[in-house]
């Protein structure tokens, strides 16, 4: 059975034709009013991350990180939402966002220190430059609950829902398929339905939570799921940039209105591996993997420009641009060097803490004891 909340919201086909799903009618006087730099904007967003993605694996593979979670093939989904939503409203990602993080002004070498293991966190969420973007969580959705909490406490300090769209505030939380079974999604819904926290809860099915497909977890789409707590919940297409874009602007000006909580699910693909450490031949079949390489956002979006009659030389002066990107990020990244030791034990806790002086000063009195050793 065909549910409202089922019908997917497309207005971009397989070929980048403008050809709206049904669900999409309520969307088009938005997508209308994008402008053509706009337009250009998320194509070229999804370019340069394609390329900052594809350098990173390489710089895996060479041993310059101890792990990346590749974003090819998720583009569309998140440049799009990211794109949609205001300066003054807060991200909490997930791991693999890197077009999200890098749209709101994180440095993806940021990233890279995280993966390298130079930094505990990677950036500071409250330096004004990263957009107000929280850090990466890497345990599966416990960033639900915090954006949820972070949520009902813009309501309590009447920073959501006050009529002034300039300055009302929302939150968009990103997760996956895997992290939607746990416990702490599900306590998050009924929060912010309960509380009607300016939340939006941005789903991402790329289909595997590593190796597990997303038939196994659920029994019902997934948009059912967030549905079943009360919450407005609707299908995207997440490779048509312009319907991710479209229905999170909706989604959260909702939200940040005084609305309530709402949901996305982004249906979309991984292409490549779960990290750099996973092997996805072991578990998928190259079938499934080449329809969805049909359904490339890029391509799509490329395809709807050049239709469009956007110039050889725009798509030229946009790989190039990702190209230096790419470069400088290798550039910069392994030149980051080793971290000191002291910075492990200095961030544990914001206050100073007995026992971690402890360790602190156990691990020096370590360390000096090999001075001097074979001379
Ligand atoms: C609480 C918790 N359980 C298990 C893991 C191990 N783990 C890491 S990623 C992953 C799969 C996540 O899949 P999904 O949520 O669909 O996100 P994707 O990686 O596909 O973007 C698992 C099980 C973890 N990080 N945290």
């Amino acid at each position: 059975m065909t549910s409202p909340e089922t019908e997917l919201v497309r207005v971009l086909d397989q070929d980048g034709r403008f050809t709206p799903s049904p669900a999409a009618e309520r969307y088009l006087p938005l997508i209308e009013a994008i402008s053509d730099a706009e337009l250009e904007q998320f194509y070229s967003d999804m370019v340069a991350i394609r390329a900052i993605d594809t350098q990173a694996t390489n710089l895996q593979r060479q041993g310059q990180l101890a792990l990346w979670p590749p974003s090819r093939g998720q583009e569309a989904a998140q440049v799009g939402s990211a794109r949609a939503a205001r300066a003054q409203d807060t991200i909490f990602p997930s791991y693999r966002e890197h077009a999200v993080t890098r749209i709101r002004g994180v440095d993806p070498v940021d990233i890279i220190k995280l993966m390298r293991g130079v930094s505990h966190g990677g950036w500071d969420p409250t330096d004004p430059k990263n957009g107000n973007t929280r850090l990466y969580t890497l345990v599966l959705g416990s960033q639900v609950l915090h954006a949820t909490g972070y949520a009902m406490g813009l309501n309590f300090d009447g920073r959501s829902g006050t009529g002034d769209p300039e300055r009302d505030e929302a939150v968009i939380v990103y997760y996956g398929d895997g992290a939607s079974s746990q416990g702490d999604v599900h306590e998050a819904m009924v929060f912010a339905a309960s509380y009607q926290a300016p939340t939006v809860f941005f789903l991402q099915n790329n289909h595997w939570a590593i190796s597990v497909p997303v038939s196994t977890q659920s029994r019902v789409p997934l948009v059912e799921r967030s549905a079943g707590y009360g919450i407005p919940s609707i299908r995207v297409d997440g490779n048509d940039v312009l319907a991710s874009y479209a229905v999170s602007r909706i989604a959260l000006d909702e939200a940040r209105g005084g609305a309530g909580p709402r949901a996305i699910e982004a249906v979309t693909y991984r292409l490549g591996a779960h990290t750099t450490s996973d092997d996805p031949t072991k578990y998928r079949g190259s079938d499934e993997e080449q329809s969805w390489a049909l359904r490339d956002p890029i391509d799509r979006m490329r395809a709807f420009l050049e239709n469009r009659g956007a110039s050889a030389q725009f798509f030229a002066d946009v790989e190039a641009e990702a190209a230096d990107a790419a470069e400088d990020l290798r550039a910069r990244s392994v030149e980051l060097g080793a971290p000191t030791a002291d910075k492990i034990f200095d961030h544990v806790y914001s206050d100073p803490h007995p026992l971690i002086a402890e360790q602190k000063a156990w691990h020096k009195r370590y360390e000096a004891s090999f001075e001097g050793d074979g001379k």
